[in-house]
């Protein structure tokens, strides 16, 4: 066990669970001349039947009892037809019981019998027994889309996984069997789409070679169900000097940019679109023409409209000109801009305002642009959250933004939405709706960077098809396929998974606090950066900790991006005493003997987070270690060696933060608080020259 099988492990099952597997798997009967999607469910279905009982189902023509039957109502005889099936929409399943013995996997397309053949095998893999199988599923976002920040030199920006797994300089004429790993992972998920290269785009990606090593990745996707899309350079037509200008206004430009998607169309067909991050960290856009975002969008949009393609247009964006509070500018350049895009255009929305933090608050537009459809942005990668060595399980970070209430309603709703209902399409009806995830995917075996990485990757693929699904039955069905069914360990996996990510809060940014990672890589603690060329740059701009007290005030007395939010939000959030503990610094700057509502001062619960956190990193490694009997020698040694650093790095994080804080403060260790092992001038001194994932 090296991981490389992720979830779809399909181990042999022994007594009762194998012959009940066996006797309701007998036969396969699908289509004749299947496609290559049927084709792709029904090798799936022989690979995990094979892999639990030992015996690979054989094909039939003719459903018996014993048989699994996938079909469509073109080719499903009246009998083994399931109702309703018009409701499934193009990629819904049905799964039901339609005679003795008899399992029908029914959908209306090919994609949809694939997902119906995977969550039969999740089914069976999470110990239903097979008689027991009735599931009906559809999905309720359409865009179920991985972000790869993938460079053309194979380097993977925020990347912790080893380097992309698209060999760029072999394609197209070299197929990995990597790629239908992969297809197969996100087919499992119901992931549908792929964003293959990095949103600091090159002009290259657009060139003939690298449309036909596209192609190439598409076609090896395709069966699976699964799109490719490209990140597009903005200036992609002035820098490959075949106009004068980017302008997209500009009438060369348009049609520039129409023909390359004709290009781009003939080679692809099925492509899904561009995603582009413009004016944003040094990325040209159409603010360098005195355009506006929905300007440059639209422009992208009419281009590949005629093909049904579609284009993500990132919001997050912050300039030096916006010295007051970075977290407004997303906000301030966007709402304004709401009914301005094109049909075909999603604005693509970090979950927080600021980016992808331990923990934020849920991004403001969120509810706030009724008539765009807003696609939710999640990390998969852990760039804040301790690569791949620190175990965070990111599904209550994304719950979290997802079940957040919005206070904004749908035309003539009585309830608010939360952010889930608000991309579910609730204010917008109409057929874009949609999710991306910043991948977390290299070619390392494992894929992720660590066994518990790849639950990410499977928390957002099944948040992506049901945002109101939960993180816990995520992390439950997961860890069954990948590390064991035995109840109590399984109790004890999940119970740690959930655990982990307030872990991460805790000894990293407890109470509302901020980007305060080292610069550049973001690994390890550095509160006290403060001589970057950008005020937004520095740590100190996201705590301003001094012997006053410590916090950003968002309130109305500071930068009022609180106002941001709808009333009943902004109005709770106003006053600490209403704003959640958990965000109490992100709103709100107090004084270090402002009372909490634990009877301590804030400085003193500071002090007990950062202590809890260690804590917790701490109980993360003595509950694994108990796991022991459960796991495999192999998986189980090399999660523990990533929990002996989390451990180490936790308290690291600790006592450079408290060393510092107590710097700025002035105040003595809160009693009991005991004092940080080194000096701070020792913190401040660490470097981290060749850190992974950034250019
Ligand atoms: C930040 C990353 C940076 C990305 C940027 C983005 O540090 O590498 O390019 O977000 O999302 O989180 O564009």
């Amino acid at each position: 066990e090296d991981g490389y099988d992720l979830w779809l492990r399909y181990r042999p099952l022994a007594g009762a669970e194998r012959a009940a597997v066996l006797r309701h798997a007998r036969t396969l009967v699908a289509p004749a001349a299947p496609s290559p999607t049927v084709q792709a469910a029904l090798d799936e279905l022989r690979r995990g039947v094979q892999g639990m009982t030992g015996r690979a189902p054989t094909a039939a023509g003719r459903a018996a009892a014993g048989a699994i039957v996938l079909g469509t109502p073109a080719s499903l005889p009246a009998a083994l037809r399931p109702s309703a099936l018009a409701a499934l929409g193009r990629e819904g399943y049905v799964i039901r019981r339609m005679a003795p013995g008899v399992t029908v996997i029914a959908a209306n397309t090919d994609t949809g019998l694939l997902y119906g053949a995977f969550a039969w095998l999740r089914a069976v893999g999470t110990g239903v027994a097979p008689d027991r199988i009735d599931e009906r599923a559809v999905p309720k976002l359409q865009l179920r889309v991985l972000n790869h920040w993938d460079n053309l030199d194979r380097t993977v920006e925020r990347g912790y996984a080893g380097e992309s797994i698209w060999d760029w300089w072999a394609l197209p004429d070299v197929r990995e069997r990597r790629y239908v790993d992969y297809a197969r992972a996100n087919a499992s998920l119901g992931i549908n789409g792929a964003v293959l290269n990095n949103v600091n785009a090159k002009p290259e990606i657009l060139t003939a070679p690298w449309i036909a090593k596209t192609a190439a990745l598409a076609d090896v996707l395709r069966p699976y169900g699964i799109r490719v899309y490209l990140s597009a350079r903005f200036s992609t037509p002035l820098e490959l000097q075949e106009t004068d200008t980017a302008d997209p206004l500009a009438p060369e430009v348009a049609a520039w940019w129409r023909r390359k998607a004709d290009e781009i169309y003939r080679a692809i067909p099925d492509f899904g679109g561009f995603l582009v991050k413009a004016n944003s960290e040094g990325q040209p856009g159409p603010q360098d023409y005195r355009r506006s975002h929905a300007d440059g969008a639209n422009m992208l949009a009419a281009a590949v409209a005629p093909h049904g393609g579609v284009v993500m247009w990132r919001a997050f964006v912050y300039a030096a000109e916006n010295p007051v509070d970075r977290a407004r500018q997303a906000y301030d350049e966007f709402q304004p801009l709401d009914g301005k895009f094109a049909p075909n255009v999603l604005v693509q929305v970090k979950n927080g305002p600021i980016d992808f933090q331990p923990r934020e608050p849920f991004h403001p537009l969120f509810g706030a642009m009724p008539k765009t459809p807003l696609m939710l942005e999640f990390q998969i990668t852990k760039e804040y959250l301790g690569y791949a060595t620190h175990l965070a399980y990111l599904g209550p970070l994304f719950e979290e933004t997802l079940r957040s209430e919005t206070g904004r309603k749908a035309a003539q709703a009585a309830a608010g939405l939360t952010v889930a209902q608000v991309i579910e399409g609730a204010q917008v009806p109409g057929p874009l709706t949609g999710m991306a995830g910043v991948a977390n995917i290299g070619s390392a075996r494992t894929w992720s960077g660590s066994h518990f990485d790849q639950a990410n990757w499977y928390a957002f693929g099944r948040l992506a098809w049901d945002p109101q699904a939960s993180s816990r039955a995520i992390a439950r069905e997961w860890a069954a396929q990948t590390f064991t069914r035995v109840p109590r360990a399984l109790d004890d996996i999940v119970a740690l998974m959930m655990d982990s990510r307030e872990a991460v809060v805790n000894y990293m940014t407890p109470l509302g606090l901020h980007h305060i990672m080292g610069t550049g890589h973001h690994h390890g603690p550095a509160p006290w950066v403060a001589d970057l060329a950008r005020p937004e740059w520095n740590p100190v701009y996201y705590h301003k900790a001094d012997r006053g007290g410590i916090g950003f005030d968002r309130t109305s007395t500071g930068s009022n991006a609180l106002a941001q939010y709808a009333p009943g939000v902004a109005q709770r959030y106003a006053d600490p005493r209403t704003t959640p503990e958990t965000l109490l610094l992100w709103f709100h700057r107090l004084p270090w003997d402002h009372p909490m509502p634990s009877g301590r001062t804030l400085w003193a619960e500071l002090a007990a987070r950062y202590d809890l956190g260690v804590t917790q990193a701490r109980g993360l490694r003595t509950r694994w270690a108990a796991l022991a009997p459960f796991v495999d020698v192999r998986r189980h040694a090399e999660v523990a060696a990533r929990l002996d650093v989390q451990a180490a790095e936790a308290q690291w994080w600790r006592d450079a933060c408290l060393a510092y804080f107590q710097s700025v403060s002035g105040l003595p260790l809160p009693p009991g608080v005991r004092p940080p092992a080194q000096p701070l001038e020792y913190y401040k001194a660490l470097r981290f020259p060749y850190a992974p994932g950034h250019g």
